[in-house]
């Protein structure tokens, strides 16, 4: 079994209702219990121009999919929930659902990166992830603490 913390996020609809919805997902699906989902909160969006608030969190999770598994799964879960991604488009999401962390592994493969490789840059990924683990360190960057002092 391994211990995965996803990103969670969206900025079209009825965002806590699909977050929720989505985590109950990941709930059912064989392989993964969510053992843990930090408080959803409010955020100003970073790097896509012009657009609605954000409402962003994180989920714990403990699996025993591999991580390429688990990728495929979160993104079918998107796809249940109205996401489109098409290549290089930073529009507004219903849905946004990024694997952050695999355990202790970094792995750097074609459409699968973790750590997830703007995790330490971003607040609204290291403030829910500091809350379900404060004591976290993040292969390659450092401690939970360290990290939310070099981002604004
Ligand atoms: O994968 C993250 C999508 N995203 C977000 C987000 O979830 N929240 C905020 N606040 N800004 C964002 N910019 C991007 S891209």
């Amino acid at each position: 079994m391994t211990r995965a913390y996803i990103g969670l996020g969206a900025n079209l609809g009825d965002r806590e209702r699909t977050l929720r919805a989505a985590v109950e997902s990941l709930a059912g699906e064989a392989g993964i219990e969510v053992v843990g989902v930090s408080a959803l909160r409010e955020t100003e969006p970073v790097g896509v121009g012009e657009q609605p608030l954000f409402l962003n969190g994180a989920a714990e999770l403990e699996t025993s999919l591999t991580a390429r598994e688990l990728l495929d799964r979160l993104l079918a879960v998107e796809q249940r929930f109205g996401r489109v991604r098409v290549s290089g488009e930073h529009g507004p999401r219903t849905l946004d659902l990024d694997l952050l962390l695999y355990g202790d592994e970094v792995i750097d493969e074609p459409e699968l990166r973790v750590p997830h490789p703007r995790l330490h840059e971003r607040r609204f990924v290291l403030e829910p992830l500091a809350e379900l683990a404060p004591g976290l360190v993040v292969p390659g960057r450092g401690d939970m603490e360290s990290l939310l002092r070099g981002v604004h």
